[in-house]
């Protein structure tokens, strides 16, 4: 089974980490848009039309399941994919982990890009699953960018200004954009100490391989790993294969 996972950069590494740590024998294909990143600022329609070019790409390149490890994308982008793919392909969503903090505590931060933020669909989650809870939605300006681009005093600086804008009697941060569980350390230590951290990436990889069992399509995999890039070479960083491959999971030191 191939799996097309699709993010504006090295933000589907912590979801692919899982996959490949719980079935390494997973087939996937790592379509990043290095070229156009970051996503979170561009208008909702340029997204889809973007996001539903890389699914055509993943598509053609044999994948059976597609997985939008990225919020931007899949609160702009998740309908139009499977209006786009029909019902024979799954598609599986990321969206902040909003319930499962809001289960374990009562102020909450979520932290995200401004496109997530601003959603009707982060809205409707913290409706549906934390009407009774105090939830902060921060807009992370540029912490994506950053982490894409390795640049240590860019991540630095807006992990700072996220941590300022934060309440500070939050007891748990969600963390809504899935390149920020690659600098969770940093987040942490800008933190109170105590904050519990909530991410997305082993829930959607466990919601993935639930979706390829119901297929029961019965092809094992290689257990290969092929990374697309559009644009910038040199964009991947040394560990981004360690991550890829599930020899690391975010918040680990290579
Ligand atoms: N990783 C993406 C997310 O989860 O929202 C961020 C994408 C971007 O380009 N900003």
């Amino acid at each position: 089974m191939i799996v097309g996972l699709i993010d504006s950069g090295l933000g589907m590494l912590p979801t692919s980490a899982w996959l490949k740590k719980l079935r390494p024998e997973l087939d996937l294909v790592l379509l990043m848009d290095p070229d156009q990143a970051p996503w979170g600022p561009k208008p909702d329609d340029w997204v889809v039309a973007r996001v539903l070019g890389a699914v055509d790409r993943a598509m053609a390149a044999g994948a059976g399941v597609i997985v939008l490890p990225c919020n931007t994308a899949s609160v702009t982008a998740l309908s139009h994919v499977r209006a786009h793919l029909g019902s024979a392909v799954p598609v599986v969503g990321t969206v902040p982990a909003i319930k499962p903090a809001a289960a374990a505590s009562t102020r909450i931060a979520v932290w995200a890009t401004a496109a997530t933020t601003s959603s009707a669909y982060q809205a409707r989650l913290i409706e549906e699953f934390a009407a009774d809870r105090a939830v902060t939605p921060i807009a992370c300006h540029g912490l994506a960018d950053a982490i894409d681009r390795g640049d240590a005093e860019g991540v630095s600086a807006a992990i700072r200004a996220a941590a300022a804008a934060t309440p500070p009697d939050v007891e748990s941060v969600v963390l809504g954009c899935t390149h920020y569980p690659l600098v969770a350390t940093e987040i942490v230590a800008a933190l109170p100490s105590g904050v519990r951290i909530f991410d997305s990436a082993d829930a959607v990889a466990r919601q993935t391989l639930r979706r390829i069992d119901e297929l029961g399509d019965g092809d094992q995999g290689t257990g290969a790993v092929t990374v697309s890039l559009s644009g910038r070479d040199g964009f991947l960083p040394a560990s981004a294969l360690a991550y890829a491959e599930g020899r690391l999971l975010a918040g680990e030191q290579s």
